[in-house]
């Protein structure tokens, strides 16, 4: 499958709302664009979970184009699509990779967000161009977790640095940047637990992580990516505040787009989380990360509308 195949099948549910909501909106040929038309309009875009300022926004720009006049749904496809690549845009910026040495990614986010998962897919994704990477099983609170990272690292082939369950998070991150950097391997992703006794403990633990890598590489981590669960919707928005607050995350991967109608909520988190999103995933396999594109992600929602 081709990229924008990938990403059209992990849009299927959003774009088979949005295409059965526009075409309600249409049943006659052409429609004359009135505020009935305008509220139903917001009401479709809202339940996509764009958040309601995006959609008062292109509702506003479709009442200035085609107030009063009989419109196709071509017409009014191509006004929401450029507004929501517009709102969506954000400088291109892939991963940020060290110059010289290892590349260090630390990788945050609640309970059940697709953390672990997500390593995975970073970690082929990294193998698919050739580097060696190395895997911290940070995660020390669930032994389960551990366990499951470790799995994947046999499947995928890349070494994983482990330690037993309960033991200090930061030291297995330690030795996984201090592994990298012995066998000269290229990447280190760090996984990180999402949920401990209390929320102000991991917040700590989070900071403690961080700053121990720093110690050992200057620039290190040179990614903190938070894992946000796109079926959670807009609960997002706030979990990345809380995160933010405890270590500077660097950017946002999507998780579960394929398990929700709502894509729009790439929008709402585009917003209102300063961070670039970096990638979206699109289903449960190692190869289901996609490096997030606005103008394909929106042409993906809105596949087939017309
Ligand atoms: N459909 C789908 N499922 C996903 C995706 N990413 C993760 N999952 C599933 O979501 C569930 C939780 O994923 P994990 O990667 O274990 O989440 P986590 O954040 O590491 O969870 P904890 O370690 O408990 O904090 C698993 O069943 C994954 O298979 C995705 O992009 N699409
Ligand atoms: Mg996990």
């Amino acid at each position: 499958m081709g990229l924008f195949d990938k990403l059209k099948a992990g849009l299927k549910k959003t774009a088979a709302l949005l295409r059965t909501d526009i075409r309600d909106l249409f049943k006659t040929q052409g429609r004359l664009v009135d505020e009935v038309f305008l509220q139903e309009l917001f009401a479709i875009l809202v339940r996509t979970d764009m958040g309601v300022d995006a959609a008062q926004q292109t509702v506003d720009e479709i009442r200035a184009a085609y107030r009063g006049r009989v419109v196709q749904m071509a017409d009014i496809l191509e006004v929401v699509k450029a507004r929501l690549k517009q709102l969506l845009a954000q400088p291109h910026e892939p991963l940020r990779l060290a110059a010289t040495g290892p590349t260090v990614i630390m990788v945050a986010g609640v309970n059940g967000a697709g953390k672990t998962t997500s390593i995975a897919k970073l970690a082929r994704y990294f193998l698919n161009q050739g580097k060696h990477v190395v895997l911290g099983a940070a995660d020390t609170f669930r032994a389960a977790a551990v366990e499951q990272l470790t799995i994947w690292a046999q499947r995928l082939g890349v070494q994983i640095i482990t330690g037993p369950a309960g033991s200090d998070p930061a030291s297995v991150a330690h030795r996984a940047v201090a592994h990298t950097l012995e066998t000269q391997a290229d990447v280190c992703i760090v996984d990180t637990a999402g949920r401990l006794q209390t929320q102000q403990n991991l917040m700590q633990q989070l900071a403690k992580i961080h700053r121990v890598l720093g110690k050992q590489i200057p620039e290190a981590p040179h990614e903190v990516l938070l894992v946000l669960d796109a079926t959670t919707g807009q609960n997002g928005i706030s979990q990345a505040r809380h995160f933010t607050a405890a270590v500077k995350c660097t950017g946002i991967i999507l998780a579960k787009i394929d398990g929700t109608a709502k894509g729009g909520v790439v929008v709402a988190i585009r917003q209102q989380v300063g961070l670039p999103v970096k990638f979206v995933g699109v289903g449960e396999k190692a190869e289901d990360l996609e490096p997030f594109d606005a103008s394909a992600f929106v042409d993906a929602m809105f596949d087939e509308a017309g």
